[in-house]
């Protein structure tokens, strides 16, 4: 399998998934950053469908939810838009917006695969659910959703259920689950790279390790990169940074190693805040990762 050469971006400005302002503002920044510019020095065809709108003035919750609505409106339109992406032979790069954009990036590009492999490079897990959630935010649930769990309004997003399985879905880079989400690691056998993992095996042995046990399993790959997996020194502009991250060398190296692989089909960029950023650091380290997943030359 080789790297799809034809790029279709997909902004997502929504920031109706947690409580900080300003993650609306991530794809602006991202584009602003050469994003686009980047990938076509590399070779790359590239589209930029623009942004799915989103209604921030809506402001509802149900139950436990925030913002339950509009999130699923925008994750259906993402979702299709996605599929199509994939349908019509190109490689969708999604960029957010928080993390609850996934729950529809998701449902869309797993319709096209049996086996959708997911990398999830994140300081955290994303498994809640209404119940075990600590704080009500939907961007702290779409890989709980994913699996087919929680709300049935998140779940049933796009088609019925499930869209991928445990088994086909590393997380890399977690040091702060909530009790309710351990326990869906345990109980599901979910495969996790904590940062105890990466300290001890060193990035190198993780990713060949990750690659190579969805190598097995999976019929397409798709990367799911929150920037706050890096550590906030370096990724400063993000709503929800915890100490203790992976570093730029180790996060390029995770890109460049991902890109050897010839295994990626698809990929999103979230949670850039450029109103926490220091200018625009955030936003030009997602683009760097970018180029080095994407397969840039350093010599
Ligand atoms: B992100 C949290 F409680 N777990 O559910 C929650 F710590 O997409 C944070 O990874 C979720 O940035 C962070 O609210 C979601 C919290
Ligand atoms: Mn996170
Ligand atoms: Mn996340
Ligand atoms: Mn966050």
């Amino acid at each position: 399998m080789n790297v799809n050469r034809n790029i279709s971006i997909i902004g997502v400005p929504m920031d109706l998934g947690q409580s900080r302002r300003g993650v609306d503002m991530g794809p602006s920044a991202v584009r602003y950053a050469g994003m686009k510019e980047r990938l076509l020095e590399i070779g790359y065809e590239v589209k930029d469908l623009g942004d799915i709108t989103v209604d921030h003035t809506l402001d509802e919750s149900e139950g436990q939810l925030k913002n339950l609505n509009e999130i699923a409106r925008v994750s259906d339109e993402l979702a299709a838009t996605s599929d199509g992406v994939i349908k019509e032979g190109n490689f969708p790069l999604i960029v957010g917006g928080d993390h609850s954009i996934a729950i529809g990036s998701l449902a869309g590009i797993s319709r096209n695969y049996e086996n959708l492999g997911v990398i999830w490079y994140d300081a955290h897990g994303d498994l809640n659910t209404p119940e075990t959630s600590p704080s009500g935010n939907i961007h702290g649930m779409p890989l709980a959703a994913s699996l087919g769990i929680g709300h049935k309004r998140l779940v049933n997003l796009y088609a019925e259920g499930a869209k991928i399985k445990p088994e086909n879905l590393v997380i890399i880079g977690a040091r702060s689950l909530d009790p309710g989400e351990k326990e869906l690691i345990r109980e599901k056998g979910i495969r996790v790279y904590t940062m105890h993992e990466v300290d001890r095996m060193g990035m190198p042995a993780v990713i060949d390790e990750a690659i190579g046990y969805l190598k097995e399993r999976t019929d397409g790959l798709h990367l799911s990169l929150d920037l706050d997996g890096l550590d906030p020194s370096e990724a400063p502009g993000v709503g929800t940074p915890v100490m203790g991250g992976m570093t730029y060398r180790e996060s390029h190296l995770a890109m460049e190693m991902i890109h050897e692989s010839g295994m990626l089909t698809s990929a999103e960029f979230v949670e850039v805040n450029p109103i926490l950023d220091d200018r625009n650091r955030t936003a030009d380290l997602a683009v760097g990762l970018m180029g080095s997943l994407f397969g840039e030359k350093l010599k």
